[in-house]
């Protein structure tokens, strides 16, 4: 049953797209998959474009309900701007938080930690990321904070794929699916929580069909065909 989308997520939706972010064409994952689309945040760079980014983040987060937590981490390099933008965000919608990120080089001067931002030991730690497609990037993120003792509350991302676990091949039709997303909260023992999936913005391109080629709309699907969850 079609839901309607939620203002934040045609917020991002609207953002996505007219910085260029969101594409279709012919993309390598990391996994080694070849999809029809791709998320680029680094491609978000523009004052109101990034604006609404942070603000889609922002009201996504407050309609989590019991998210208990007092520091925004966000993993280097891309969601070092983002912890920040989303704190700001927070802030002026009433909530504040703190914020924290890592370094990916090592300083044996200054600060000398790795860390900056908020002290992040026996804090309740929200995670924030761009894209989850396997849970590599989320699963770094969580090892990181254990390490400095933080308790991982939730992660939320902008765009959860809904992929199934495996690699580039086809996964076996005879095998049960299993969702990359929920063996990487069963991983990090934490709710992960996105602003838009895939079945979001197949029924969003679905929707404006007049806008979006029929051919694209024909790739995404059998994309999710191929590699998603069961939906
Ligand atoms: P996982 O670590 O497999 O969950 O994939 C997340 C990472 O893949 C992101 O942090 C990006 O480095 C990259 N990525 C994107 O940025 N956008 C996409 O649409 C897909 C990927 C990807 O390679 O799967």
């Amino acid at each position: 049953v079609p839901r309607p989308l939620a203002p934040h997520q045609t917020a991002f939706l609207t953002c996505v797209l007219a910085s260029g972010a969101l594409r279709f064409g012919d993309f390598e994952l990391k996994s080694g998959r070849r999809s029809p689309y791709f998320f680029n945040a680094g491609l978000i760079f523009d004052g109101d474009h990034v604006a609404a980014l942070f603000d889609a983040y922002a009201d996504r987060i407050l309609l989590e309900p019991n998210l208990d937590f007092d520091v925004i981490f966000g993993p280097a390099y891309k969601g070092i701007p983002l912890c920040a933008g989303v704190a700001a965000a927070l802030a002026r919608k009433g909530r504040r938080v703190a914020f924290a990120y890592n370094r990916k080089e090592l300083k044996d001067h200054g600060e000398g930690g790795t860390l900056v931002g908020a002290p992040l030991e026996h804090r309740n730690v929200l995670l924030i990321d761009d894209v989850i497609s396997a849970g590599t990037a989320i699963r770094e993120a969580s090892t990181l904070l254990a390490a400095r003792g933080a308790r991982l509350v939730a992660v939320c991302v902008a765009l959860d794929r809904q992929e199934v676990t495996g690699g580039p091949d086809l996964p076996p039709p005879d095998q049960p699916r299993v969702s990359a997303v929920d063996a990487a909260r069963r991983d990090i023992n934490a709710p992960v929580f996105s602003i838009l999936t895939l079945a979001d913005l197949l029924q969003f391109l679905e929707d404006r069909q007049h806008h979006q080629d029929g051919d694209t709309i024909q790739a995404v699907r059998k994309y999710r065909d191929d590699y998603g969850i069961i939906l």
